[in-house]
């Protein structure tokens, strides 16, 4: 087993093993073989059986699925693509050209915020792995894929129990010759607060390192202070592409008394080309830019900047390709879109009929659109298995303009509102949530300062606050504990400050005395860190030491339950959501070239300590596990 587990070690297979290796891998001395790795899926699936996903709750159990159907790819090759030009010609001229491109360019946010944004980042890396290199090999002309970061670190680690590298290692292999894009939070990584700035920059070197050449970096209320650690390491210690952008929010055109007008952005947007941001990007989080307010918007930034420009949105007012075309028409240089079955409504535009669209335009980039079409009924087949976490929007939805709540919010809000047995109250939370913008003194809203503006809304809600209660400094509310750091300025300070009366009544006697929270945290030492880490959690690696620093409490619960259950990456999705039927035959890979074939003939009724016994056939064999059946 030692010499099969030397064998199959992902270092030995890339010939990266020194003469340390034995001494530097101590899990090579972990006797689990295949036999072990077999049980381990068995196990999943038969507790998945008896007590469910614990993410799912009532599944149909009548419930088919299609199975999806893989294009066939029609470039044996990878064709030369986004990222051999940005090697071929490197940063500088790559940028000028895309400036300068008269042809408009796309990046593709299905393998990131399209599912963030539809079905709570559930998205599994097998249903992905099983088109990436097809797809890149036939539709070449992509800006950039945007593959990673965001929420989808986490949601990996914490309800798909995968690990975000592996997917992005898999990702580099299989699109080579595209860019790959990743979402980062500033301070916040890909986390939900701020962490220690030689953190953030050894994450950026990481993520570098596995695949991700565009940095989109953002901060949640738009500072830029916030920002700029995460800009300058880009710029500094990569190769990649430093993509601040900018958070979109109310309406650049309303004339009385806006906050967020003109000259904001346009400032901004020169702070942070000074700062040494090779492009800039419009993040339209809750799609909110109108076509008129793009025109004026794009023509001011390209006046402003000598940059490339990229607009972000999300269709949840069913008007985003309307506001694409002016925005194309104005000079934007890239615009991000989804494949068919994954946008619309809270993702993005459809990038299938963008392509179609822009047929005869004179800024035409032409797209594959057979291509995309084969690609979009893969994934309508593919989003189907994903049903319990659709959001309730059928449909595009005006409301959006009033409420302002971003579209990676969406799906999740209605979540996070059964979570706490709101879930028939959703109407009242979404007003709840435009109201709490108000008394926040009109913020920018998009994670983490959307989330905290959610809580404060589910908190009204259940408790039946209105505004006035809320202000009335009489009650003593327990306010969430993200309101409670919002106002003390674990999130930095919002533009305009904070409302001091509302700040008063949330934080009662305390200490006011602002600072913002990134700037006072101390660097890890990372020696003694790491050493602690390698021992608490044996066979793990750096990447998984940055993992732990953004999630511990998620990282470890990670790497308990692949030591319970293995790796349950390569189980079929519908086997890893729902109760396996009987008879129904799936197959596992359980590492490369060594398969099972897996159907469950038999399950027992509970014994006197509530254990059934479940059994299976394995490639041919009987099987048993048991398992307690927790209901
Ligand atoms: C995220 O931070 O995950 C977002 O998608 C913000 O828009
Ligand atoms: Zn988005």
């Amino acid at each position: 087993i030692f010499l099969e587990n030397v064998i199959n070690h992902e270092k030995f297979i890339a010939g990266e093993c020194t003469v340390n290796f034995i001494e530097q891998h101590p899990e090579l001395f972990q006797l689990h073989n295949l036999k072990d790795s077999s049980t381990k899926i068995l196990k999943y699936l038969a507790n998945v059986k008896i007590n469910g996903h614990p993410d799912v709750k009532n599944p149909d159990e009548n419930k088919t699925f299609r199975t999806p159907v893989i294009p066939l790819i029609h470039n044996l090759e990878h064709p030369k693509g986004s990222k051999n030009l940005l090697t071929e010609l490197g940063r500088d001229e790559f940028l000028k050209r895309i400036r300068n491109d008269k042809q408009i360019h796309y990046t593709d946010t299905t393998f990131r915020d399209a599912h963030q944004s539809l079905v709570a980042t559930r998205m599994r890396t097998k249903d992905i792995l099983a088109v990436a290199g097809g797809f890149s090999k036939d539709n070449p002309q992509l800006f950039s894929a945007e593959v990673w970061g965001g929420a989808t670190f986490d949601v990996a680690l914490r309800f798909l129990h995968e690990c975000p590298w592996e997917r992005l290692k898999k990702l580099r292999e299989a699109m080579p010759n595209t860019l790959l894009q990743m979402l980062f939070r500033g301070s916040n990584a890909v986390g939900y607060s701020a962490y220690p700035k030689n953190i953030v920059g050894k994450f950026i070197e990481e993520s570098w390192k596995q695949g991700i050449d565009v940095f989109r970096i953002f901060d949640s209320l738009n500072n830029l202070e916030s920002m700029l650690p995460a800009i300058e390491f880009v710029v500094k210690n990569t190769e990649a592409i430093a993509q601040p952008s900018i958070g979109y929010t109310g309406d650049v055109l309303r004339k009385d008394n806006n906050k967020y007008n003109l000259t904001y952005y346009t400032d901004l947007a020169k702070r942070l080309e000074d700062a040494g941001a090779h492009m800039i990007a419009i993040k339209d989080m809750a799609g909110l830019l109108k076509p008129q307010a793009a025109e004026v918007l794009i023509h001011a930034l390209r006046e402003t900047v000598t940059v490339p420009i990229a607009l972000h949105t999300h269709d949840t007012a069913g008007t985003q390709i309307a506001t694409y075309l002016r925005a194309i028409d104005s000079g934007i240089d890239s615009i991000d879109c989804a494949l068919a079955s994954f946008s619309g409504t809270t993702s993005q535009p459809s990038l299938n009929s963008m392509a179609a669209l822009m047929q005869g335009h004179e800024r035409e980039n032409q797209l594959n659109l057979h291509s995309l079409n084969e690609y979009s009924n893969y994934w309508e087949a593919v989003r189907e298995m994903y049903y319990p976490f659709e959001s309730d929007l059928k449909t595009s939805t005006a409301e959006v303009y009033d409420n302002e709540i971003p579209g990676g919010q969406y799906s999740n809000l209605r979540q996070q509102a059964e979570g706490v047995g709101l879930g028939s109250k959703l109407a009242v939370i979404k007003e709840n949530y435009a109201v709490v913008n108000q008394l926040f003194g009109d913020i920018v809203k998009v994670t983490p300062s959307s989330k905290v503006v959610g809580d404060m809304a589910l908190f009204m809600t259940a408790n039946g606050l209105s505004k006035e209660d809320v202000l009335d400094d009489t009650k003593n509310h327990s306010f969430p504990a993200s309101v409670i750091g919002f106002f003390r300025g674990d999130l930095g300070i919002p533009y305009g400050g904070f409302p001091e009366k509302l700040r008063n009544i949330v934080l009662k006697n305390e200490d006011k005395s602002v600072q913002a929270l990134a700037q006072i945290l101390p660097d890890v030492d990372l020696d003694t860190a790491t050493k602690a880490f390698y021992e608490k959690y044996p066979g793990s690696t750096f990447s998984d030491f940055l993992s732990y620093q953004m999630f511990p409490k998620v990282y470890d619960e990670y790497f308990n339950h692949k030591k319970e259950y293995g790796v349950v990456t390569e189980i079929p999705t519908t086997a890893f959501f729902y109760p396996l039927q009987k008879h129904t035959e799936i197959l596992v890979r359980l590492r490369k070239g060594k398969e099972i074939l897996v159907r469950l003939v038999y399950v027992s009724e509970p014994d006197e300590d509530g254990m059934r016994t479940v059994t299976f056939q394995l490639n041919g064999g009987n099987r048993t596990v048991k398992v307690k059946d927790n209901n």
